[in-house]
């Protein structure tokens, strides 16, 4: 029986599955992490150190790295490569890579004996690449707006957003135009590693193109008139919108014993793919993802947007679109809090809950140490409503685990009252904060086997592109293994604390 290869290049690392769906089993995973196996890059959390705080770049070369490594690796496993039928992936949404005139030759041409960073180079137009956590574009954002006003969000699914794909462009475009001449090819991570998979330009499906102010939604077509005012030629530089087979796997992967020709789907963003692999691509159930960042998504019905505007409407990649909301200050805070306070993860899990009350006794800290965008605040600081410096570790502790899940709650409202939430992301496996979701959100907490959804859901999009069932594939790789029930004695104090967290988000920073 066929088997399929998944992969996920977030932020952080690059994380591969190989699925048996014939068995309903995991063949293989291997994984990169980005800080321990590739410093030269020197992107330790994924990113370029840069004294602007609101810079945010990753060298996209690293990515490239991690997929020759990430595939290696596979293979170490002993995993019968040639077994696999064909590969799928996702990338972090957002992101961009510029590339030259010859990025289509080199890409034809690629020779398995030189390393893919290596061959891939003189094909950069721009060194760096803008990714998902970069704020730096808010006069791009109200450039757009001034002059596209409510039909952006009405058309493409989000007002202008500082991390969009389209604002870092027209950033890019005005700041360095010699380059932007030069950049023949504008790709998403997902599209780019897609492409280099292929040996040609893939195509943008529409869940990781609608994180780029340039997709309308309604037609599935680059929207022109945003593209040419985005960037002079912009329409020309982006590739197709596409679904399904991007072509077959270059010749170039054969070392890693793929075999040459096996389908590449169309990748897709890492939340589109986590809605595959978490299960939640029909309607019903919604997924909160604690990751690099914390989103929240579902499967809409219809497509409807975020009356506050923070909110995104993205594509679906099983069909119809989807919701996200997207807090940047997700593990690296919730870490940060944890270490300050001097307590191990253990301590999340238990300690931390025993020793305090539910709701804390009003006592609440948003850990926004990046510029937050969920609601978008471009000053970084923690907000607290309560002496933090002062406070007991536990205090500390689930003062930031109740501010992040009532603002997931809170910032979440537009999207729907869900009875069963699906968590996944490495933070999820922490029962404390699993209790605390089922209680601010009075909903079933689910968590499914597989720990890393993004990557799965690439693995069952390849699949299902070669004619096996998502619903098939969903029964066996994403069953519930373990629910954390919602404790109605909670319900009433989190609801009050509903305003007190919108009342904190304008707040000050203290530290
Ligand atoms: C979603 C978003 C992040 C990235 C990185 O809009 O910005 O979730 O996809 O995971």
């Amino acid at each position: 029986m066929a088997y399929y290869l998944g992969i996920d290049s977030s932020t952080q690392s690059m994380k591969g599955l190989v699925i048996d769906p014939g068995a309903g089993a995991i063949a293989a995973s291997a994984s990169v992490n980005f800080k321990a196996d590739l410093p030269q890059y020197k992107c330790p959390d994924g990113v370029l150190a840069n004294a602007d705080p609101l810079v945010k770049h990753a060298d996209p070369l690293m990515w490239l790295a991690a997929l020759d490594l990430l595939l290696s690796r596979l293979q170490a496993t002993g995993v019968d490569m040639a077994k696999i039928a064909a590969v799928g992936g996702d990338g972090q949404q957002h992101g961009s890579v510029y590339l030259n005139a010859r990025f289509a030759d080199i890409l034809a041409a690629l020779t398995p004996s030189v390393s893919l960073a290596e061959q891939l180079k003189p094909a950069l137009a721009r060194p760096t690449s803008p990714i998902w956590m970069d704020s730096s574009t808010s006069a791009e954002c109200r450039e757009l707006d001034a002059k596209f006003g409510a039909r952006m969000q009405a058309d493409t699914g989000s007002p202008a957003i500082e991390r969009f794909t389209g604002p870092q462009i027209r950033k890019f475009a005005k700041s360095e135009p010699e380059r932007y001449a030069q950049t023949a090819r504008v790709h998403l991570v997902s599209s780019f590693l897609c492409s280099v998979l292929i040996g040609r330009d893939a195509p943008i499906d529409s869940g990781d193109g609608a994180g780029m102010n340039l997709l309308n939604l309604r037609t599935l077509a680059w929207d022109a008139e945003i593209a040419e005012f985005t960037a002079t030629g912009l329409a020309n530089k982006l590739p197709k919108v596409g679904t399904g087979v991007a072509g077959g796997l270059h010749g170039y992967f054969a070392k890693y014993g793929l075999r040459s020709g096996i389908p590449v789907a169309v990748w897709t963003g890492d939340n589109p793919a986590s809605l595959v692999g978490t299960g939640a691509w029909s309607a019903g159930v919604a997924v909160v993802s604690l990751g690099t960042s914390d989103t929240f998504f579902a499967a809409l019905d219809a497509f409807r947007t975020d009356p506050e505007g923070c909110g995104h409407v993205f594509g679906n990649p099983a069909g119809g679109f989807m919701s996200l909301a997207c807090f940047k200050n997700g593990s690296l805070a919730r870490d940060r809090v944890r270490r300050e306070a001097g307590a191990e993860w253990g301590f999340f899990d238990a300690t931390a809950f025993e020793l305090t009350p539910p709701g804390n006794a009003g006592q609440l800290a948003l850990p926004w140490f990046e510029a937050e965008i969920t609601p978008p605040v471009l000053k970084p600081g923690l907000r607290a409503n309560f002496d933090f410096a002062a406070a007991a570790p536990a205090v500390r502790i689930r003062a930031a685990v109740e501010a992040q899940a009532l603002a997931l709650r809170s910032h979440a409202l537009w999207i729907g009252t869900f009875g069963t939430l699906r968590v996944t992301g490495g933070a999820s496996k922490s029962l404390g904060i699993r209790q605390t979701l089922a209680d601010v959100f009075q909903a079933r907490v689910e968590s499914i086997a597989v720990a890393d959804s993004a990557a799965l859901g690439g693995a069952m999009l390849a699949a299902h592109a070669d004619g096996v069932s998502l619903a098939k594939m969903t029964e066996a790789f994403s069953p519930v293994t373990d629910v954390c029930e919602p404790r109605a004695a909670n319900a009433a104090v989190y609801k009050a604390l509903l305003p007190a967290i919108r009342a904190l988000e304008k707040a000050a920073p203290i530290a």
